[in-house]
């Protein structure tokens, strides 16, 4: 076991400290200590250059990104002496407010304590911000993703709302104790109220969605070293919501009504009614995150940014993995280079992995 985690250590030390411009003797001596600690501990602890780096490097090597042309721009959160719940609140709260910065978002990820024999923090919420989902008699209220989750809330004593767009608590966990559940301040969490340039009826839609995206389920995995508690946000691509949240027929299902408001035949499909839904949609989305000073980027702005992203790997000599069923955009996907070429969807390491769910 211990071999192994040297072996990981080792292919995790020796490129990121070429890339970092470290001496061949530093980079021997760390592997000398890293060496002495596993024998001694079991495991070892990154220094915050090494846990600032990793987390970097694992957003570069995330093959499902589009966004990853800033990945050395992330800022990195040292949270890994937090030991417990309220702490670890505290600290998601502290992380919302420094990303969302009034709406010029920060590519931001928050790191506590890696798993261990004896600690393991989990956050239960897919996303730190999210909708909750309500199987009624009358068929889904809010987001049909959060039915599972917004049980668990309601069984740990949440108070259901029963609205479509009702900010989820934030779920902590310490090992097997029970879970602790937080409700978020409201002043803390910026949403954006849909509407359209031209359209003036859209804002009776009464559609809104939360102004940043915090992944919060995803185990981060550095050099053999596991952290399954470490939630990071950028910014959103329009399409996201515009072609996905609002507009899967499993999600909030909104073609239909706008494009009967848009006076479209929805009885053929030769019409092509959902297109132009869809385009009116994304427009409305992109231009109210815009009207209300929140980062968000188109997807033919984020095509040409990952192409520069390509472009710079390839300078420095590192092959561009990618996985091209989810780079391409669910709105026009041709009309990008991602579309025309193939990816070699290899997974490398340092990086972000699914994890099981805790419920
Ligand atoms: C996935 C864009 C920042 C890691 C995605 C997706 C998009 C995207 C469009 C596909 C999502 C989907 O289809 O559901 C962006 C943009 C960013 C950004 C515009 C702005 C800065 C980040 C950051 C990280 C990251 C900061 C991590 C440090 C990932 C990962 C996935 C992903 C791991 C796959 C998620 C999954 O499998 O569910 N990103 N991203 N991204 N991104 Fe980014
Ligand atoms: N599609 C999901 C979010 C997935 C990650 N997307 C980002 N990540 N933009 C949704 O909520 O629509 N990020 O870190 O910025």
């Amino acid at each position: 076991m211990s071999i192994e985690l040297i072996t990981e250590a080792k292919e995790f030390i020796i490129p990121s400290y070429k890339e970092m411009n470290r001496t061949q003797q530093e980079t021997e001596d760390r592997i000398a200590e890293i060496t002495k600690e596993i024998e001694l501990k079991g495991y070892y602890e990154h220094t915050s250059d090494e846990l600032e780096y990793g987390a970097q490097v694992a957003w570069r090597n995330s093959n499902r990104c589009i966004g990853r042309l800033f990945w050395d721009q992330m800022h990195v959160i040292d949270m890994r002496h937090l030991d417990t719940e309220d702490a670890i609140f505290k600290a998601l709260i502290n992380h919302i407010d420094f990303a969302t910065n009034n709406g010029r978002i920060r590519p931001a990820i928050s790191i506590f304590s890696q798993k261990t024999d004896h600690l393991k923090i989990r956050i239960w919420n897919h996303q730190l911000v999210r909708y909750a989902g309500y199987q009624s008699d009358l068929g889904v209220i809010g987001d049909p993703d959060s039915i599972a989750f917004t049980e668990q809330c309601i069984q740990l004593g949440w108070q259901p709302k029963f609205g479509k767009f009702d900010i989820l608590p934030l779920i902590i966990q310490i090992n097997d104790r029970p879970p602790k559940l937080y409700e978020i301040p409201d002043d803390l969490i910026v949403e954006v109220p849909i509407e359209h340039p031209q359209y003036e009826w859209f804002p009776d839609l009464q559609l809104k969605w939360y102004a940043v995206p915090f992944i919060s389920d995803m185990l981060l995995e550095i050099g053999g070293i596991t952290y399954t508690a470490a939630p990071f946000n950028g910014w959103y691509m329009g399409t996201e919501i515009g072609a996905r949240n609002l507009a899967d027929e499993s999600r909030y299902e909104m073609l239909p009504q706008i494009a009967s408001l848009m006076g479209l035949n929805t009885k053929s499909s030769i019409s092509l009614w959902k297109d132009k839904a869809l385009v009116e949609l994304n427009i409305a989305v992109l231009h109210s995150f815009r009207e209300n000073g929140v980062s968000i980027v188109d997807h033919h702005t984020a095509a040409q940014q990952f192409k520069k992203f390509e472009e710079n790997e390839t300078e420095e000599g590192r092959p561009v993995t990618g996985n091209w069923a989810w780079l391409i955009s669910p709105l026009s996907p041709a009309t990008s280079h991602v579309f025309h070429k193939p990816y070699k969807n290899e997974i490398v390491k340092p990086n972000y992995f699914y994890q099981k769910k805790p419920y």
